[in-house]
């Protein structure tokens, strides 16, 4: 284009003065237009000088990856010189990655569009430079390629094996637990990488989905179920702990002046409870601020209506809160709630036990007992449900007259329909500071020891938590994913309570097997991910797990890294940061899409796509839980804290201000 002005007739006109300032200016405005195409376009040079297909095919992502959209991080890890760069400051046993602001980005910036103008001093130059630097770029890509081929195929390849014998307890029986060969990730390039994620997906939210319950990040939209914001409210707590103010602001905003509870759909008791009221108490406790204490407490009056009788003391399974606060029926007291129901009442466990943490902590922040009310009501009607060994039967009926009853479809089993009423018998004792008397901890002491007699199967040095029929005869050949989570609840649950108060971490000699217990789970359920092609653990993994090849989808479900940060915080074993190093990459390698993340249809196929569902436990739950995995034992330390299901840290009593 600028050829175009050097033409022979008028030659001398254009060598006047006033030329060579024009042409400077346009050639200063084209070398700074080619150089940010360069440095921002998303599609990025790399991926247009190599690639033939369509780049922004969400189907096309794992096989072609798109440089732009990998962390930094990521970015410096397969950089080959960077590559380099790194191994000699770790032979020199340096280490310098930090991560940039941007403010020192943008002064970066500033000063390479400065040095490609003086550099290019005419247009013949500048030419022979592109094509140098496309000719690097290619092979930057091809081994860019080649790196990420290798890491897939290299993924679990293991190298160590460290000795537990030689660790923090010894005489504990655990078999040694291997490790792989990725330490690239020091616990701040961790913290920061995770923050990347965090934000990469809360801006498809933003984008396409602000003030819905969730984002569907292929399709660029948001959807309601509960019509409640969901995701912001999840969310909160989670950008509090990372440290993410600017989005915290945000969210706290729309709370403040967006959040309608007589705008709710008619939802899951459980869900609202779980996910809202906990994600409300959580920031609440972490932050002091009042506005999400009056929002938890309109919430929890609104939630007392479904509780419709003092025999069969119950949450109803669905909700609808508009019906409420348009009657503005909200409840203060229990006073005029009936004795006895006339009507047949049908739950499950899970739906029956698992507002019994909320519902404590909601009584302790307002002063109201009330909430703690039903949960203990509740709690006391525990032994007549049908059990063995405590362990329950999934699904009940409870009569008018209080009268409890076995449905047909009831199983044993400690995954869907049951899980979480098992998590709260222990949390609420913890909550309540671990007293030495708890009707809360002997109820699960007796469940957990009833798990292993009746549910727990070894097979191949693996221990999987099986589910029965009622009768004995018939046990599922899969386990969900729903049951990881037991793994770093029974080892919590071995810890001395004494020592805990005080901050120290010791297992109780009499509750080793807890520990052993909770251990080998944690070590099957990060198996199934290891076993996969992809580094994903499937929705079910099959009994026994296949050797390799693991199949299934991966939903960005939370139990197992949840197990693998309490495992961490319990034992400090390099095995569990090493496998949560692995999960970061094959989350960042497989569920990582141009919009935010997004569930992996098949987590034995590298060449995966994804389903367009991003919900909001990833980023309550599993971004939480491998950010904390990567933190310091004081931030949300665990003698200090308690997580109700969804992740939601609640202040532990004893130890408020
Ligand atoms: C979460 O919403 C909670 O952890 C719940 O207790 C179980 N299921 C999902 C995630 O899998």
């Amino acid at each position: 284009m600028i050829r175009g002005f050097h033409s022979k007739k008028n030659e001398k006109f254009y060598l006047t003065t006033r030329f060579k300032i024009l042409s400077l200016f346009l050639f200063l405005v084209c070398s700074l237009v080619i150089f940010v195409n360069f440095s921002n376009d998303k599609n990025g040079k790399t991926l247009k000088i190599t690639n033939t297909k369509e780049q922004n095919s969400e189907t096309d992502q794992h096989n072609l990856p798109n440089f732009d959209e990998l962390s930094k991080f990521e970015k410096n890890l397969f950089d080959p010189v960077k590559k380099k760069e790194k191994e000699k400051e770790k032979q020199n046993g340096l280490h310098t990655y930090e991560p940039k602001d941007e403010a020192e980005l943008e002064t970066e910036t500033e000063f390479k569009t400065e040095h490609e103008q003086t550099k290019g001093e005419t247009e013949a130059e500048t030419e022979t430079e592109l094509e140098e630097e496309t000719t690097k770029i290619e092979t930057e890509e091809e081994i860019f390629e080649q790196e990420k081929k290798n890491e897939r195929v290299g993924k679990a390849k293991r190298f160590d094996y460290f000795h537990f014998e030689d660790h923090k307890y010894p005489g504990l029986n655990v078999p040694d637990l291997p490790l792989a060969s990725y330490d690239y990730c020091k616990e701040e390039e961790c913290l920061e990488e995770i923050r990347e994620m965090f934000l990469h997906g809360w801006k498809a939210y933003k984008k396409y989905a602000w003030g819905k319950d969730d984002v569907h990040p292929k399709s660029k939209r948001g959807s309601d179920w509960m019509g409640l914001g969901l995701t912001i409210i999840d969310s909160i707590d989670t950008m509090w702990i990372l440290g993410l103010k600017k989005e915290y602001e945000e969210a706290r905003e729309w709370i403040k002046t967006g959040l309608d509870f007589s705008n709710a759909v008619t939802t899951s008791f459980f869900e609202l409870t779980i996910r809202v009221l906990g994600g409300l108490i959580s920031i609440f406790d972490l932050t002091q601020d009042e506005l999400y204490k009056d929002k938890a407490d309109e919430l929890g009056q609104a939630m007392l209506n479904v509780f419709t009788s003092q025999s069969c003391p119950f949450p109803h399974s669905r909700i609808s809160l508009k019906q409420y606060f348009y009657n503005n029926h909200l409840k203060t007291s229990n006073a005029n709630l009936p004795a006895q129901s006339r009507s047949r009442f049908s739950s499950n466990l899970a739906e029956s036990y698992s507002f019994t943490l909320e519902f404590a902590r909601l009584s302790e922040i307002t002063n109201n007992p009330i909430y703690r009310h039903y949960a203990d009501q509740a709690m006391k009607q525990l032994k007549h449900i049908q059990n063995e060994d405590g362990v329950y039967a999934t699904h009940f009926t409870c009569e008018g007259d209080g009268n409890i009853e076995t449905s047909h479809q009831s199983k044993y089993s400690i995954q869907s329909f049951a899980d979480s009423a098992y998590e709260y018998f222990l949390k609420v004792w913890l909550l309540d500071g671990s007293p030495a008397q708890s009707m809360y901890r002997d109820h699960f002491d007796h469940s957990l020891n009833g798990i292993q007699n009746v549910l727990l199967h070894e097979r191949d040095g693996l221990w999987y938590v099986r589910v029965r029929s009622m009768n004995g005869n018939h046990f599922d050949t899969k386990m969900e994913h729903l049951t990881c989570f037991i793994g770093g609840l029974s080892a919590m649950s071995s810890l001395d309570p004494h020592d805990f108060r005080n901050g120290q971490i010791t297992i109780d000699p009499k509750r080793k097997s807890h520990f052993q217990f909770g251990n080998q789970i944690t070590r099957t359920c990060a198996e199934s991910y290891s076993r996969a092609k992809t580094g994903l653990g499937p929705f079910r993994l099959s009994i026994p797990l296949p050797k390799d090849n693991v199949h299934g989808r991966w939903h960005t479900q939370p139990e197992t890294i949840e197990s693998i940060f309490y495992l961490w915080r319990i034992t400090h074993h390099p095995y569990y940061r090493n496998w949560g190093y692995q999960l970061i990459r094959s989350i960042q390698r497989y569920a990582r899409i141009k919009n935010g993340f997004a569930t992996v249809k098949d987590i034995s196929n590298l060449e995966t796509g994804n389903d367009d569902e991003t919900p909001s436990f990833f980023f309550s739950e599993t971004l939480k839980y491998l950010f904390l995995l990567f933190s310091d034992d004081n931030v949300v330390p665990l003698n200090k804290w308690v997580f109700n299901t969804e992740a939601h840290p609640f202040r532990i009593k004893e130890f408020e201000d």
